[in-house]
């Protein structure tokens, strides 16, 4: 199969339809619903709804096209025991990390908060990686799972912008993959955060990566679903 083409800044980003995955960075209610972490460290977690909707279009599109989806989780042992005691004393709050709140303990794995939203609920085969910390590679097994299905690049959405979806795309980039982060499916709480973190990515030739949308993502994987077909 030819190599591949999306519409991206800085460049258009060529791709090998061989070796692309998607990667959908910490869609889990904690940060987008209300009554979760996200809303207990202040924030308006309505400002992250609206990738929902693209995210899910371009869910249906990498399925369809039958390339690898990994899905992550941020989010902690029952016990605690792998999360850093700086981060659960990290903001002072009356409910924190671990701590029950409306969807259950925060951010501690098996809670209903800590799982995906249903919109974008993994299906059988799509591997999900629990991640102690902002970054997806750090303390995971992600890298192995690429290398194991030979993925170079990766289309990246997820919440928030600057936090995991920024460490995560960092953390690829240094270890040689190239991601294109769909624009209007990452969110962040903070308009002028989500507006200068894709900024970051795409400035000086394409710094970390490349930025897209969901238009332009499912154009280029519908040309995989094509020829294989
Ligand atoms: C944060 C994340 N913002 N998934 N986590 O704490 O971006």
């Amino acid at each position: 199969m030819n190599n591949l083409t999306i519409n991206a800044e800085p460049y258009p980003l060529e791709f090998d339809p061989r070796k692309i995955a998607l990667l959908i960075i910490d869609m889990q209610r904690d940060f987008v619903e209300p009554g979760g972490f996200g809303e207990m460290l202040g924030n308006d977690v309505s400002q992250l709804r609206s990738t929902i909707e693209p995210c899910s279009r371009v869910l249906a599109a990498a399925r369809a096209a039958n390339i690898p989806v990994i899905h992550t989780r941020e989010g902690h042992r029952p016990d605690l025991a792998d999360a850093p005691p700086t981060k659960l004393a990290r903001g002072g709050l009356k409910v924190g990390i671990g701590d029950e709140g409306p969807m259950g303990r925060v951010l501690v794995r098996g809670a209903h908060g800590h799982d995906i939203i249903p919109e974008l609920y993994p299906v059988d085969g799509e591997p999900v990686v629990d991640k102690p910390g902002k970054g997806a590679f750090y303390e995971t097994d992600l890298d192995l799972i690429l290398k194991n299905r030979g993925i170079e690049t990766m289309v990246v959405c997820g919440v928030t912008t600057e936090v995991c979806v920024h460490t995560t795309v960092r953390e690829a980039n240094d270890r040689g993959y190239e991601c294109v982060v769909l624009a209007d499916c990452v969110g962040s709480y903070f308009p002028e955060f989500q507006r200068v973190a894709l900024e970051m990515i795409k400035a000086q030739g394409g710094i970390f990566g490349w930025v897209s949308d969901a238009d332009s993502a499912i154009d280029a994987l519908s040309q995989i679903h094509k020829d294989a077909t």
